[in-house]
């Protein structure tokens, strides 16, 4: 034993030592070094694959598409997806953000305000838990049977965003199990794990997104950007309450969320300067609810009026 391993630092350093003799071929480039012509990553909105709502080069005659025709393309491309039909799987309303932003306490006060009106079903995802399912029963959010819990297990957003089986098969179970008991299919709704900015829902998982982030984090977030901010369906800010103790400011967050949500920028369209809706809240006081409901409750209608006028 002590002979192999004294023959074996021997091998290592002899080894080291012949390497180290070898000069370094001039024509290799070290990969941990940006290349001289390569000023770092940049800007996002500067980058090829940034935000198509980029500042570019209107003096070429081109085309920007309205408000009305990208809602219209993005129902059209869920519709086929969804094969015409939420009978597999109700109508999903994804709700990700980050961590302790308020998604559970949203996902609650919408089964409370909801439950009467539309069977419900709800899946939470957790990564090592199924704390925020627990606490929805605990807080008689729905009957224990129609929430149903996700242990992500790694990265929350690769649930909701790479492989999002496992909250297809939750989902289509719940379904599955309201239709037979109430023989219609539910609005389902998705919460994500808490995760960070770069987190979005995919367009395979949700027919509906809001990304709930809160003043508590700083009135620098919306700013900040990420999919979630600027592509979300609704973006909530979220314990509006707590502004004031935290010192952020809602005027900047409001400005910094129209900024990042523009639809279009600078073209002839009427709408140039739409911005995607954002809603103020205090979920846990019951602010912003109302109007939270109406924008998920519109979102399916238009999918609807779609899917029936394809029929
Ligand atoms: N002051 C205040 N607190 C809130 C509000 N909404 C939620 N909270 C509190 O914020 C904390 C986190 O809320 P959750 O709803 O659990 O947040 P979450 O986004 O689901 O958290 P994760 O699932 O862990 O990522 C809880 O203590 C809530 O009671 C609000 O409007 N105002
Ligand atoms: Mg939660």
């Amino acid at each position: 034993m002590f002979t192999f391993q004294k023959s074996l630092r021997h091998l290592t350093q002899a080894s080291l030592s012949r390497f180290a003799a070898v000069p370094a071929p001039s024509h290799f480039v070290q990969l941990r070094f940006h290349r001289t012509d390569y000023g770092g990553p940049g800007k996002f909105d500067q980058r090829e694959t940034g935000s198509q709502f980029a500042p570019h080069d209107h003096s070429r005659d081109h085309h920007h598409s309205t408000e009305k025709e990208q809602l219209k393309q993005l129902l059209e491309a869920r519709y086929i997806r969804r094969s015409g039909s939420y009978d597999h799987r109700g109508y999903t309303v994804g709700i990700g953000g980050p961590v302790g932003s308020g998604k559970t306490a949203l996902t609650l006060a919408l089964c409370k305000a909801l439950r009467g009106k539309i069977p419900m079903g709800v899946v939470t995802n957790d990564i090592f838990t199924q704390e925020d399912a627990e606490f929805l029963v605990r807080n008689e959010a729905l009957d224990e049977g129609r929430i149903m819990p996700v242990e992500t297990g790694g990265c929350p957003h690769a649930a909701i965003r790479e492989d999002v089986s496992a909250n297809l098969g939750a989902l289509e179970a719940l379904t599955r199990r309201i239709r037979s008991e109430v023989g219609v299919s539910p609005l389902l709704l998705c919460e994500s794990g808490g995760d960070n900015l770069a987190a979005n829902f995919s367009n395979e998982l949700a027919d509906y997104t809001i990304y709930v982030i809160d003043v508590a984090g700083g009135d620098k977030v919306p700013r900040k950007g990420g999919p979630g901010i600027t592509q979300s369906d609704l973006l909530v800010i979220n314990k509006i309450d707590l502004a004031e103790a935290v010192g952020a400011s809602l005027e900047v967050m409001d400005r910094d969320a129209r900024k990042m949500r523009k639809r279009g920028h600078g073209g002839s369209q009427s709408n140039a300067n739409e911005s995607g809706p954002t809603v103020f809240a205090s979920v846990k006081n019951g602010t912003g609810v109302d109007d939270i409901i109406s924008h998920i409750l519109k979102g399916f209608d238009d999918a609807r009026t779609l899917v029936e006028s394809a029929k």
